[in-house]
């Protein structure tokens, strides 16, 4: 199992690396491979069995890109490992799927594992089966699907720090379907807690979950990967 935690725009870099140390020794004792998505203050905040992953950057290596990071950055810290496609990014950076694919091209050519998200607003889950799928199917127009060093997530938008999650049985249905899109490992990300994830890791097509306000307490994280075990 994969188990991811973005922290977003949480935990100052002072905070990441208390967060670290004490999710090292969780991590040592388990099995499942984790990834953590500091903000960009912490990208250095590095222990050897936990992946650090950026929640974000420019696609080029250095430049006039004013508030951006780019590949210099990420080499010098030595991350290979990026998210593209969030939501957040999506809805509120205003990122369109043209520049979201050019990202990933970029990054795809430097050899990066990428967690590439997508996920569909509340009207579209509300509208029909066919109409979601083809909503979903679109965030993957100008992505290379079968690019080895590649991970999807998916996110719901309409449960992305709400507490809701759609029924087991839902996600199921869904990740069946977008399996048939790609068969790279394929997680599960919105209002994943302590309470549910180990139910939503034995769901059918579910390779892991990306954790965002959950996993803002180590404990709280390291409770959810030892629920994977
Ligand atoms: C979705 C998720 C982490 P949360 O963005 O990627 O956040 O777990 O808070 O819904």
């Amino acid at each position: 199992m994969i188990i991811a935690a973005n922290l977003k725009t949480n935990l100052t870099r002072k905070a990441t690396h208390k967060y670290m140390q004490e999710l090292d020794s969780c991590v040592q004792k388990s099995s499942q491979e984790v990834i953590v998505f500091p903000a960009i203050s912490s990208l250095d905040a590095y222990k050897t069995d936990i992946t650090v992953g950026a929640q974000n950057a420019y696609p080029v290596e250095k430049g006039a890109f004013t508030g951006e990071i780019g590949l210099e950055h990420l080499t010098e810290f030595g991350i290979k490992t990026i998210l593209i496609g969030h939501s957040e990014r999506r809805h509120i950076l205003g990122e369109s799927q043209e520049f979201i694919a050019e990202k990933f091209h970029y990054f795809k050519e430097q050899g990066f594992r990428i967690i590439y998200c997508v996920g569909e607003p509340l009207a579209v889950r509300e509208s029909s089966k066919e109409e979601m799928l083809a909503y979903l199917y679109q965030q993957y127009e100008g992505i290379d699907t079968q690019y080895e060093n590649l991970i999807i997530a998916y996110e719901p938008v309409w449960a992305i720090g709400t507490g809701k999650i759609p029924t087991l049985e839902d996600i199921a249905d869904i990740h069946s379907e977008l399996k048939k899109k790609s068969s790279a490992p394929l997680l599960y990300g919105g209002s994943v807690k302590v309470n549910n994830v180990k139910d939503i890791l034995q769901v059918e097509n579910v390779d892991g979950v990306l954790v965002g306000s959950a996993a803002l307490y180590a404990d709280h994280f390291c409770s959810m990967i030892q629920a994977a075990e």
